[in-house]
């Protein structure tokens, strides 16, 4: 494939209800789709979903901007290549910076598996007709505002819920949640936000007795050390989330026994490629993953639900409808949760999800245009 434009587009969508996690409270999204073509005119689409602020990572839409502008675009226009894993091996020159890698990861994905004539589910090796969907639910200002998104969500079906916690606002609202949902499939995640292990210890200890499936990424980042003495004295597994940036870190993460959960997150990661690949060494070792989420818009999202159809998937993911976060989502058919579960869109080439590229160009607040 020889790619000879790449565009950008920064996309900002409102949030239904705001959304706050130990770090910050958000209203709206802003994120940036990636538009590649190649010599015939065929196209694949990218998302980069990086937060707006570096407080879940070093990243923001500000230097994912740059670096695709300076760096990626010009790296995709430079060379032809046969599979996207090749772009994603090229990529990995320049350091870090996931999110800006991800967004042209998944427009190559999208690029080749229509190339192909086949969905992106089966060009990645997946399995699955249609994946578990849980949903994340934010801080709340009150447990009984907490009780009622709680409620609202059961009610529509999803299979799994997610609390975020920070310290002093843990066992109080989950305990509340237990009580009113006794059979429920429910996680919490803390986004790093214990820092003291010996400080925190009896918060998170106290945790354990709740009937939690996982607590996700308790300490910061690089504190692997610190996660691997917490999940020696826990019944509850630990679950990491922002530790994992790559398959080294999850290689260090495993054999320190930080963790017996990972979330493997596309965006994170730096792509298709790379979760993929996070997916396999985990299933070699036994240890399940289940699909995390940046509040991706419908490309992401589709994304998403692609690389969770594969089988070492087992734990519900972060794929719910994107109705719970957007009024109006910019792909055709809408992201649905039916019953708990989203659909793989077998049937389609490709993403499955069509970009209403009218309205994403329309209603850009920047874009970019980058010929060969
Ligand atoms: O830690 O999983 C996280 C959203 C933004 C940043 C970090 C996280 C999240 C979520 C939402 O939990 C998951 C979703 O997309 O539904
Ligand atoms: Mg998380």
């Amino acid at each position: 494939m020889r790619v000879v434009r790449v565009e950008a587009f920064r996309a900002r969508l409102a949030l239904v209800h705001e959304f706050e996690t130990s770090s910050h409270r958000k209203s709206y999204l802003e994120h940036v789709l990636v538009r590649i073509a190649d010599e015939s005119g065929a196209a694949g689409w990218g998302e980069i979903a990086s937060p707006s602020d570096p407080y879940y990572c070093a990243e923001t839409v500000e230097t994912c901007w740059l670096v695709l502008a300076q760096y990626l675009a010009p790296l995709l226009l430079k060379e032809p290549w046969e599979h996207p894993s090749q772009v994603a091996r090229r990529m990995a020159r320049i350091r870090g910076n996931h999110f800006a890698k991800a967004g042209v990861d998944i427009a190559c994905w999208d690029l080749w598996s229509r190339s192909q004539g086949w969905p992106l589910a089966r060009a990645l090796g997946g399995e699955r007709r249609t994946i578990p969907a849980g949903v994340s639910l934010g801080i709340e200002p009150t447990v009984e505002g907490l009780l009622e998104q709680v409620a609202k969500h059961v009610a529509g079906g999803y299979s799994r819920v997610k609390l975020k916690i920070s310290p002093g606002w843990d066992l109080d609202p989950v305990r509340a949640v237990r009580a009113a949902h006794p059979e429920l499939l429910l996680q919490v995640d803390a986004n790093g936000a214990y820092t003291e292990f010996s400080g925190h210890l009896a918060a998170l200890e106290a945790l354990d007795d709740v009937g939690l499936l996982m607590i996700e990424q308790p300490f910061a980042p690089g504190a692997l050390c610190a996660s691997g003495r917490l999940q020696a004295r826990l019944r509850t597994p630990i679950c990491l989330d922002e530790s994992i940036e790559s398959l080294g870190e999850l290689e260090t993460a495993l054999s320190l026994g930080a963790c017996r959960i990972v979330n493997v997150k596309v965006a994170r990661m730096g792509g298709l490629t790379a979760a993929r690949e996070a997916h396999e060494a985990c299933l070699a070792k036994g240890i399940p993953v289940w699909c995390g989420g940046m509040h991706e818009f419908g490309v992401g999202r589709a994304a998403n639900v692609a690389i969770a159809s594969l089988s070492g998937f087992t734990y519900p993911s972060d794929v719910s409808g994107s109705d719970k976060y957007f009024k109006r989502d910019l792909v055709s058919p809408p992201i649905r949760a039916v019953k708990g579960e989203v659909a793989v869109p077998w049937g389609e080439p490709g993403l499955g999800h069509a970009v209403d590229e009218e309205r994403v160009r329309a209603e850009a607040l920047a874009s970019l245009d980058l010929r060969a």
